[in-house]
């Protein structure tokens, strides 16, 4: 069993034993996995869930019949590519949101709606079939989430995906240019200049990878590859502006003042290799004076690059020396740091240290004093760096001051006081900053809490995304699970109250209570241009090769018994779902024609495909609508 530590004097001396740095890391990271593997229980794991009773928690996780959350969570599927929605804290996944892979449920990337947010090709194939989504965020207003909006990154094409919350479609999908390896999210919280503006208007993103600008120049000499941070304007999501920085950036953290966006750098050394780029003792958490980055925008001091039209400001360290007029800050921190996060409180951003085993606090009022010349070196922006344990990754908020933060190599959250940190790193060695630590199984990567970064975080939940399950499940042949333990923190202890595993390979989350979502069951016919708005208005209709098929669906039966095409037809078919009453989804599927989708009430979707195959084809509803669910079917048939 780990050990446990209380004061900080004790857990210096056992860091200190247990420390690695420089080229032990990776050799660490190593031993740390593998010496996780025979880890016994815990002594969170041995506490039962009824030592939860007295903050009701354990209660509320095992939810009776009909019994409904409290709060919402939106998790990353990782390399699945899609969104899911869970509801909490029962942990049950109630849905999954697609959005740039294909989705064979909704019929997502069939219908030509969804394509067209997708991307094709010239021949109208889908221009991308893989993803792989890490950070999801969604828009604020006066600091808390206001219900209209979700972000979600593609690192594998870098995209950015929107979600409308309304209905949990994704609406919009936008490629980044110039880019590869798009990493970290965060929408703004308000506008850095104009009070009015209270709101999210641009989401920010991070490029992980370094790579030749334009990406056809200098393939070779990897010393030049370049990063850029870029901002995409939330309402239109259309890039507005980049950054070519030195570095690279990750993960991405915004202020609430809305003036200060940041991402940290592990690499700092700008190596190809991962020798070089943990060669160096510290890196960095880069910070973008947003006003200023968008005064030189419109002041039209910036470059272009390649066939791209989006303006590129510089923000490397040579262009930016000047603090009174510095786009961009790099404040150092120690090696390879991974998250970067908001303090509810609004005063702080939290670099974790990863290959150090430190957190970094950097107060945003000595950042904003630094931009304005006030302060005399950057790094006294740093107002604590303190040892926390090992392979700290991320960094959640209870609003009562404290920090939890994954710690990947020791396999435990760790609850920590941030003003008490900030006492001892000022020379107060009597300041108790690690409040609490808990095992978690295993290999703990994102952490969040309820409503964590946001000015409303009531610190009642904490949910860990663990990269490994290992024992935890029933064996399942070679792909484990991963394992979303969830934790309550309304207490000083954390209680671990459930274990549940999910479908690979979650990373990032928020949860947020769920009055703050308005969601709609129901469709307008009006949304929909293509909508056949009456039975009446169904048929056939040709014009010479092309052939509209216009139909709608309400329980048990399709508009038209039968339709004919003729081989070669161009066709489209348009359904609309005329049942108005909520959970009445029909499906729609052509056998041999590799068709289906589904219409939910009052929705309208359209296919268009040729009609290569000349003979009889029963479409039939492939969503369980009606006691004539079986029966609800329609005649398509291929004269030769
Ligand atoms: S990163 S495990 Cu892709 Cu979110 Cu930190
Ligand atoms: Cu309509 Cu099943
Ligand atoms: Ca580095």
């Amino acid at each position: 069993m780990r050990q446990k530590t209380d004061t900080p004097s004790e857990q210096l001396s056992v860091i200190g034993r247990r420390k690695f740095i420089n080229t032990a890391a990776l050799a660490g990271l190593t031993v740390g996995v593998a010496a996780c593997t025979d880890k016994p229980a815990g002594p969170a794991a041995a506490a039962s869930p009824a030592s939860a009773a007295g903050h009701g928690s354990s209660n509320g996780v095992h939810l009776k019949p009909g019994e409904l959350d409290t709060y919402y969570g939106l998790w990353s599927g990782g390399h699945t590519g899609d969104m899911r929605v869970l509801g909490m804290p029962s942990g049950r996944e109630i849905h999954r949101i697609p959005c740039f892979v294909p989705d064979a449920l909704v019929g997502w990337g069939v219908t030509n709606e969804s394509k067209a947010v997708m991307g094709t090709k010239a021949d109208g194939s889908l221009r991308y079939t893989v993803a792989d989504t890490h950070h999801t965020h969604a828009s604020y207003k006066d600091g808390n989430y206001d219900g209209r909006y979700a972000w979600i990154n593609d690192k594998i094409n870098s995209r950015l995906a929107r979600i409308r919350l309304d209905y949990f479609v994704c609406d919009k999908i936008t490629q980044l240019p110039n880019v590869q390896g798009f990493h970290g999210i965060f929408p703004d919280k308000r506008d850095p200049v104009d009070p009015a503006i209270n709101y999210t208007t641009r989401v920010f993103c991070g490029a992980e990878f370094a790579v030749p600008l334009p990406n056809n120049a200098g393939i070779e000499d990897g010393s030049k590859y370049r990063s850029l941070f870029t901002c995409v304007d939330a309402e239109t999501m259309e890039v507005r502006w980049q950054v070519l920085i030195d570095g690279n950036c990750d993960l991405t953290a915004t202020s609430f003042d809305g003036k200060l966006a940041a991402t940290n750098q592990y690499n700092v050394e700008m190596g190809v290799k991962y020798e070089d780029m943990m060669s160096a003792e510290r890196d960095a958490c880069l910070f973008f004076n947003i006003a200023r980055i968008e005064e030189a925008v419109k002041a039209g001091k910036f470059k272009t690059i390649g066939s791209s039209k989006v303006p590129v400001v510089d923000g490397t360290h040579e262009g930016n020396k000047d603090p009174k007029t510095a786009l961009t800050a790099y404040v150092s921190v120690p090696k390879n740091p991974h998250g970067v996060n908001a303090s509810p409180d609004q005063k702080y951003f939290i670099c974790a240290g990863k290959l150090s085993p430190t957190a970094t606090v950097i107060e945003l009022a000595k950042m904003l004093n630094w931009f304005d010349g006030k302060l005399e070196k950057l790094d006294d922006a740093i107002v604590a760096e303190v040892e926390i344990g090992l392979g700290p990754l991320h960094t959640a908020f209870d609003g009562r001051g404290n920090a939890y933060t994954t710690l990947f190599l020791d396999s435990q959250v760790v609850k920590w006081n941030v003003e008490a940190a900030i006492k001892f790193h000022a020379g107060d060695k009597s300041a108790k900053y690690v409040v609490d630590r808990l095992d978690v199984h295993y290999q703990p990567g994102h952490i969040n809490a309820s409503q964590s970064e946001t000015i409303a975080a009531d610190g009642k939940y904490l949910a860990v995304g663990c990269k490994f399950s290992k024992d935890r499940f029933l064996p399942v042949g070679p792909l484990h699970p991963e394992n979303e333990q969830l934790i309550d923190i309304s207490g000083d202890k954390m209680v671990l109250l459930a274990d549940h595993p999910v479908r690979g390979e979650p990373h990032d989350f928020i949860i947020f209570k769920r009055d703050l979502v308005k969601p709609k069951q129901v469709y307008s016919l009006d949304d929909f241009p293509l909508a056949v708005k009456d039975a009446k208005d169904s048929g056939v209709f040709r014009n010479g090769k092309k052939v509209t098929v216009k139909i709608t669906s309400q329980a048990p039966a399709f508009s038209l018994r039968e339709f004919k095409l003729r081989k070669g037809d161009e066709v489209t078919l348009i359904l609309t779902n005329l049942d108005k009453i909520e959970d009445l989804t029909h499906g729609f599927a052509i056998p041999n024609y590799n068709v289906n989708f589904i219409v939910n009430p009052l929705e309208t979707k359209s296919v268009t495909f040729i009609a290569d195959q000349p003979g009889v084809f029963w479409c039939y509803c492939t969503h369980f609508c009606h006691a004539l669910h079986l029966e609800m079917r329609t005649r398509m048939i291929v004269e030769a």
